[in-house]
């Protein structure tokens, strides 16, 4: 191409303004593409100028082509038409579909015409009179219609005028227009160029060069030589290498908060579930709409887990609390079922994993303990633009002697902060398993509006003591989704998008990284106090 680039520079500094980039690539052999690739390069570099010439013409379609060797339709069925006329089935069959097309022209050229003399029956069928005829004529859809020519000769003057668009002759603009009005012809534009010397015009373009090598060193050819200017603002080549899903960057984010403020991260890695863990030892009734199958995902197979896997005490005590209360509760009254207690299902949430590790704690002789957890729950409800049937659950929980709803806002409140949202409001809410319980609720500036953030509460003593866990000891625990935060962060409106197959797998190439307020603990941490924004995103 370093050739082509001299003989361009070279025929513009002879005939600046005038070279033709079309005719420069004829005289030079090249594809007229590969001279406006040069082009835009030299303009790039001020070495030419470049003023734009349209063109355009008119282009056969195939049909006009095809009109172009045979004659057009009109011409085609006049020359079907024998002196003694020939009926319109009998054209169809000669000349197909285009009969129709060419008889309507031929038509309204009066180059033939419908016979009115009465169509001879064939000697076979006796002649059809009244309405009967009527109706045959309409059956026939005038197929024995007999046409017969009106003109001796014609001239096909489509056929010319298609002759004419091959070569190049220029037609009026009306026959033009009927031609591309009967797709016979399509109007095709291009551009060239008309090129002259640019500001920086020199019959040799000294290439940049791009790097300074060992070789220009040794050989001194550096000096001479001149070197691109860095353009700070490329973006580089992608790293070819793996990308995390935003809800991955979020969950790690997170995962740094909660081990920022002592948190330890429970095993949750196990999505079936027994109902015992995920509903009773939780004293969620067993009568509780949450527990029949419009709300969850019960197994077939397998479809229990015998209670007998479950130190037999807990489980008596359990059976108490729920058939007639204690710890201050009078309990639900109806006879606790094993069968209920042994169905497995996909857990509806973490807090499955919560009771199993509190009962452990308990087990092993208590103390105090800071878990969390972030992992997939299953709930069998509407999927709408935030709801999926399955999501990210994180949960906390606190386990001390002493701790009150006080220590709970205060924790909520250091949690929050530190994922960038400062004003937190708290609504009491209900939870089967949580007394008291509060909705949390945060302001954010940029939707100008409280939102929901999550739920949280205080365990019931209906819960924790039948684990064994000593009077005093209470558990203030939170919770809240993985994918609400992300989809705020990363700007992605519907959760589909975000998470399940119709995820762009470019979207998660490209997204930014994920930076919490005040995720790393260590002052200045990145993206500076209570900020929450991925890096310049949205
Ligand atoms: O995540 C939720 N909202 C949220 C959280 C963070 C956030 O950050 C933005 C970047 C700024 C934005 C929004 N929610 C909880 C609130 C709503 O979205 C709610 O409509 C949907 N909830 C889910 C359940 O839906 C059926 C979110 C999910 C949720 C709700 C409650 C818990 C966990 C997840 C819980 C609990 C709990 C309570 C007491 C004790 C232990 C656990």
């Amino acid at each position: 191409m370093e050739e082509i680039e001299a003989r361009l520079l070279r025929a513009i500094s002879e005939t600046p303004q005038a070279v033709e980039s079309d005719a420069f690539a004829k005289s030079a052999g090249v594809e007229h593409g590969a001279v406006v690739g040069l082009m835009k390069s030299l303009l790039t570099s001020d070495f030419v100028t470049a003023e734009e010439v349209p063109h355009s013409r008119l282009v056969l379609t195939a049909e006009g082509r095809e009109y172009l060797d045979k004659g057009s339709p009109e011409a085609q069925v006049f020359a079907a038409i024998p002196a003694e006329g020939a009926t319109k089935g009998e054209l169809k069959r000669k000349l197909g579909a285009l009969a129709d097309v060419g008889l309507s022209q031929a038509m309204r050229q009066r180059w033939v015409a419908v016979d009115k003399a009465p169509a001879k029956a064939p000697a076979s069928e006796p002649a059809a009179h009244g309405n009967a005829g009527k109706k045959d004529k309409k059956k026939d859809k005038g197929e024995n219609d007999r046409i017969i020519r009106e003109a001796d000769g014609i001239v096909d003057e489509v056929q010319q005028q298609l002759h004419a668009v091959v070569s190049g002759q220029a037609l009026d603009a009306g026959v033009a227009e009927a031609l591309r009005k009967r797709k016979l012809a399509v109007a095709e534009a291009w551009k060239t160029y008309r090129l002259g010397c640019g500001p920086k015009f020199a019959l040799e373009r000294r290439r940049a060069a791009a790097d300074l090598t060992a070789d220009m060193i040794s050989k001194g050819t550096w000096r001479d030589k001149e070197f691109k200017q860095y353009n700070f603002d490329a973006l580089g080549r992608p790293p070819a290498c793996g990308a995390l899903h935003p809800l991955l960057k979020v969950r790690a984010q997170i995962r740094k908060v909660f081990t920022n403020m002592g948190f330890q991260e429970m095993p949750s890695n196990a999505f079936v579930e027994s109902s015992f863990w995920n509903f009773d030892a939780l004293f969620q009734p067993q009568q509780h709409p949450a527990r029949d199958a419009h709300d969850t995902f019960f197994l077939a197979r397998p479809a229990t887990t015998p209670l007998e896997r479950i130190p037999a005490d807990y489980v008596a005590r359990v059976r108490s609390v729920h058939e007639s209360g204690g710890f201050g509760s009078t309990g639900y009254g109806g006879p606790w079922r094993e069968a209920e207690a042994e169905k497995n299902l996909l857990r509806t949430h973490t807090t499955a994993v919560s009771t199993r590790m509190l009962y452990a704690l308990a087990a092993r002789g208590f103390r105090p303990a800071r878990l969390f957890s972030i992992d997939r729950v299953f709930r069998n409800e509407a999927v709408d633009r935030t709801h999926l049937a399955e999501f990210h659950q994180i949960e906390g929980l606190m386990c001390d002697e002493g701790l009150t709803l006080g220590n709970l806002v205060w924790t909520l409140q250091t949690f929050f902060k530190r994922l960038g949202l400062e004003k937190l409001r708290f609504k009491p809410a209900y939870n089967p398993y949580t007394e008291p319980s509060m909705e949390i609720f945060s302001y954010s500036e940029e939707l100008g509006k409280w939102m929901e953030v999550g739920n949280s509460g205080m365990f019931r003593p209906e819960m924790l003591r039948p684990m064994g866990l000593p009077e005093g000891v209470n558990v203030i625990a939170w919770g809240l989704s993985l994918e609400r935060p992300t989809m705020i962060l990363y700007g992605i409106d519907n959760i589909r998008d975000l998470f399940g197959h119709r995820v762009s797998l470019s979207m998660v190439k490209r997204n930014p990284i994920c930076r919490l307020g005040y995720s790393s603990g260590e002052p200045g941490g990145s993206g500076g106090e209570g900020e929450l924004t991925p890096a310049a995103s949205r």
